[in-house]
């Protein structure tokens, strides 16, 4: 294995040819997921980045572009949130990063699935629906925080089963947070205040 995929050498966001595979993940996706790209293209260039971060776990085979898989699996997890924008790009990279469980920079479909079930318990922690929101994300975002005892900013096996848990009865499991994790109460509290 070389050193991009060295576990413990992750890839590097700046050695991602972030350019290419925005421009040719929008192009492509205007024609097939209209709605995904209208939010897409009106990124702001560090939205871009933050884009072009996302598709870079997709681009398993180093070239800079997504081929019609690789798309179909980044829009799996672009298409579960509620009208993407760069600061909602910015928190999905900080939760990957969490849900790339072998650190090395590439999200593969085991990583995938764990990652949707993730996404989908958490579409419904704030509104009942399907897709997962600025404000959903930064929850989430505490709970991976929280739950990553050791601080290593990524979920071992142990943490993992913690959340595997979570996912069995996510009410309780929120409703337990509100308590134990005072980073998510803090949201609570500000989004109550409002
Ligand atoms: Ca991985
Ligand atoms: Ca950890």
């Amino acid at each position: 294995m070389d050193a991009r995929g060295h576990p413990k050498r992750p890839l590097e966001r700046k050695g991602l040819p972030l350019d290419s595979l925005v421009e040719s993940f929008l192009k492509e996706t205007e024609e097939e997921s209209p709605s995904l790209a209208k939010y897409l293209k009106a990124l702001v260039p560090h939205g871009r980045n933050e884009l072009g971060g996302v598709l870079g776990r997709f681009d398993f085979q180093h070239r800079g572009h997504l081929n019609a898989e690789e798309r179909l699996l980044a829009r799996r997890v672009l298409g579960r949130l509620h009208r993407p924008s760069s600061a909602g790009l910015v928190l999905t990279n900080q939760i990957l990063d969490y849900l790339d469980l072998n650190h090395n920079a590439l999200l593969e479909p085991k990583e995938i699935e764990f990652c949707i079930e993730i996404l989908e318990m958490f579409a419904r922690a704030d509104s009942d629906n399907d897709t997962v929101s600025e404000y959903e994300l930064e929850l989430l975002y505490a709970v991976l925080r929280d739950t990553d005892t050791n601080d290593n900013r990524v979920l071992d096996a142990h943490e993992k089963e913690l959340l595997h848990e979570a996912l069995e009865s996510p009410k309780a499991f929120l409703q337990r947070q509100r308590v134990s994790n005072p980073r998510f109460a803090e949201l609570i509290t500000k989004r109550q205040a409002h």
